[in-house]
């Protein structure tokens, strides 16, 4: 028997997941455009009394500047419709725009437009709105996730949004310049209580420094890394661009894990711990796994990094 990318994915089955997010994502897509604006908008003035978004400094706003002062000269009326159309997922220019960004541009444009309707120069969610009783479900069902999975519905809704780009054909994607590697004299060393793996240890090292010419070399040529609630990115060209548009700044905290042989001299791995956004810096440790599987040469052939269902899981290291 020989690994494939299919069956590296089960390694430690009883990994738990946050099935809340997308049950919640999904359930947040099935509202109007109205009630997802209104209730994104509720949810974003509620946490932001529990956590504050570390912004600016996490998104390099310029790609977005041409959209984004386009918006501020309509009248409320049409910045309303902008707003509808992309919670659409309509075919506008602004929606098919906005599909070319990158995840952290796309939060850096809602940011900036949340702190005009602030300011009053975006037109503001109604006064006195009255959100479905759907839409009122499914914002109490986010109250009551814990803050890792909050800013991952919030995210995910976000990324969702303007027109789909698998639609679009042939564009040229829009994500911020690659910054660059942390020097070696700033850099940080984890450890990680029940693993001495260099491989591992690598990985999280050269993920903190943003070096990811190193850390894309620990991976085997045909190597795949799943993000939660993703399919595998399969490949190491994938996988390196995925690490440069979608990976900056992020910084991981692993605590613990186990290390066991696998079939035909490959290793399994599993690692605890938390990591934090740019976003939201300190404010929000999310609750995260690592689960490796290392060919006989220590090279990662599968990493899959899943958000977990409670702090509870941080302790879950069986197989
Ligand atoms: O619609 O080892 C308004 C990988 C109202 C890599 C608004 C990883 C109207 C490998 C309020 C204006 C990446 C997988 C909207 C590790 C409206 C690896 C605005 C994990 C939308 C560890 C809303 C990384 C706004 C992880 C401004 C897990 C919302 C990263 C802003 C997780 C929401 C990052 C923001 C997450 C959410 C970031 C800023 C979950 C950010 C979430």
């Amino acid at each position: 028997m020989s690994f494939t990318i299919d069956s590296a994915r089960n390694i430690f089955p009883n990994t738990l997941t946050a099935d809340a997010v997308p049950a919640t994502t999904a359930r947040f897509n099935q509202l109007s455009a109205e009630d997802q604006l209104a209730l994104i908008w509720f949810a974003y003035l509620e946490m932001g009394r529990a956590i504050t978004i570390a912004a600016p400094g996490a998104a390099n706003m310029q790609f977005a500047e041409a959209t984004l002062e386009q918006i501020r000269q309509m009248n409320f009326r049409e910045q309303s419709q902008v707003m509808c159309d992309l919670a659409n997922r309509a075919d506008t220019p602004i929606c098919r725009t906005y599909a070319t960004w990158s995840p952290n541009i796309k939060l850096g444009f809602w940011y900036q437009l949340g702190k005009w309707m602030e300011q009053g120069l975006v037109a503001p969610i109604p006064e006195g709105y009255k959100l479905s009783a759907n839409a009122s479900a499914v914002l109490q069902a986010i109250r009551e996730l814990e803050a890792g999975q909050q800013i991952t519905v919030l995210r995910n809704a976000v990324v969702d949004m303007g027109f789909d780009p698998s639609k679009l054909g042939n564009y040229t994607r829009v994500a911020e310049p690659v910054v660059v590697p942390k020097e070696m004299s700033q850099r940080t060393k984890v450890t990680i209580e029940g693993i001495d793996n260099a491989t591992v240890l690598s990985y999280m090292d050269n993920l903190n420094a943003n070096d990811f010419d190193a850390l894309i070399q620990l991976f085997t040529p045909d190597g795949a890394l799943q993000p939660p609630f993703q399919k595998p990115i399969v490949g190491k060209d994938a996988v390196l661009r995925f690490f440069r548009e979608e990976c900056q700044n992020l910084k991981l905290m692993p605590e613990r894990g186990v290390a066991e042989p696998a079939a035909d001299g490959y290793t399994q791995i599993k690692v605890t711990g938390k990591v934090q956004t740019p976003w939201f810096g300190a404010g929000v440790g999310m609750n995260m796994s690592w689960r490796f599987l290392l060919d006989p040469n220590d090279k990662i052939f599968f990493v899959a990094i899943d958000l977990l269902a409670s702090p509870k899981e941080l302790l879950n290291l069986v197989r």
